[in-house]
């Protein structure tokens, strides 16, 4: 890279102009920039976005539930959500380090002088692949307003803000341990590489939210590959943390520090976000960790069906407290019949369920499926309310027209 550009640590030229673009580094590039480079023209997301796979809203982009029709278990990368808070980086994963400093680990590393993982370093570590959804908390936060006449502020997802990977990496614990995790650690906060978030004209710094330490052991991974491919730029390359179950902020990308704190740890994303706030909770709100139970249809919103035919209807449910054990579908809002189940039930995954339908009569319906986890949550029919929208776990009412034949 040519003299005088300032750069960010693991960051490559690209990225440095990507950025750029996205308004990140403006004042730091301004000038240094060779002429001619217009990668302003590039959004905040770097996969193509095709109107049949996604539905875009500004940095953030859903999948449709129809483009998951006919796919297998896992969601293809081409279809897989894509929750930006600024926008993706382009990273250089031979110059990338992971940095992890703090009072819980051995010694205290300073972040000016931290421990030190290179991407090289980080795969010849023992491995594990898991299969695990990550999910937006705030999946499903529109029907809070279509369905509830609640008002609610954030990105109005439908379903389509979660997906299933297998996610190859290593154990977090496995890195703790060799960085000198000492047993006083109580919190880790795992740090993006993304540009600072900036919001109502506020900085809100890197997007970072920190994360217990007992849960951080347990089943956490940095991953480096998404259905055995290195990770994506949108998905977190080099690394991003895994972890499974709990809402997808917790699943940091494009990881650069990680603190390891003797102390409790807080950031905007435990504080201000991701916190469930309302009449209903305490003052201080309550935290979002785990996900709840959902189901969803792999149709398009208001299909169109032809009458006297039979329809298999499929779709998937998951729920952050453990596997699906029971899904339920009703066509009329009153009865309800057990889904067929034709794929495994993963802990950390999802469900995959088909449910045949012959519809004799020509008019407007709404179908609800209705799933029950393996601690006996089942989706109830109200969401309870809070003002952020998170957590959106009631059944949805899915309207689709059934045309004469
Ligand atoms: N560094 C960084 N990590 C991040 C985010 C982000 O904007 N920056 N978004 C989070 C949120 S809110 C979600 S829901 C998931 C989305 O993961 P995906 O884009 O791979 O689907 O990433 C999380 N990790
Ligand atoms: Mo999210």
């Amino acid at each position: 890279m040519g003299g005088g550009e300032a750069r960010l640590p693991g960051l490559s030229r690209r990225g440095m102009l990507k950025l750029a673009a996205a308004g990140g580094l403006a004042a730091a590039a301004a000038g240094t920039l060779p002429a001619g480079t217009a990668a302003a023209a590039d959004g905040p997301i770097v996969k193509p976005l095709p109107p049949e796979l996604f539905e875009v809203y500004g940095t953030n982009a859903e999948t449709r539930w129809e483009a998951l029709s006919g796919q297998g278990y896992l969601t293809p990368v081409d279809r897989f959500f894509v929750r930006d808070h600024t926008s993706t980086p382009i990273l250089d994963a031979a110059a990338w380090r992971l940095r992890l400093f703090g009072s819980g680990l051995r010694g205290a590393p300073t972040a000016a002088n931290p421990v030190e993982f290179s991407y090289r370093e980080l795969r010849e570590l023992p491995s594990e692949t898991i299969t695990a959804f990550i999910e937006c908390a705030g999946n499903g936060r529109s029907f809070f307003t279509s369905q509830q006449g609640q008002s609610v502020s954030g990105t109005a997802w439908k379903l389509g803000a979660v997906g299933v990977a297998r996610w190859r990496g290593v154990r977090l614990a496995t890195v703790l341990a060799r960085a000198g995790l000492t047993r006083h650690a109580v919190d880790v906060l795992p740090e993006g590489l993304d540009p600072d978030y900036v919001t109502a004209g506020v900085n809100l710094g890197k997007v970072r939210r920190p994360l217990p330490v007992a849960k951080a052991l347990q089943d956490v991974l940095l991953a480096y590959e998404m259905n055995g491919r290195p990770l994506p730029p949108d998905h977190g390359f080099p690394v991003r943390l895994v972890v499974p179950s709990w809402a997808g902020i917790s699943s940091i990308k494009w990881l650069g520090r990680l603190e390891v704190s003797a102390d409790p740890l807080v950031s905007p994303w435990n504080t201000q976000y991701y916190r469930l706030l309302g009449p209903d909770y305490p003052a201080e709100g309550t935290l979002v960790t785990e996900q709840v139970v959902k189901s969803a249809f792999e149709l398009p919103w208001h299909a169109t069906l032809a009458a006297g035919r039979r329809h298999v209807l499929r779709g998937r449910s998951w729920s952050g407290h453990g596997r699906i054990r029971r899904v339920e579908v009703s066509t009329d809002g009153v009865t309800w019949e057990p889904a067929k189940p034709i794929s495994p039930a993963l802990d950390r995954g999802w469900l995959q369920w088909e449910f045949p339908w012959r519809p004799r009569n020509a008019g407007e319906y709404t179908l609800r499926a209705r799933a029950t986890d393996i601690t006996g949550v089942r989706q109830p029919d109200v969401a309870p309310y809070n003002t952020q929208g998170y957590l959106f776990g009631a059944v949805v009412r899915h309207p689709v027209t059934v045309s004469a034949a």
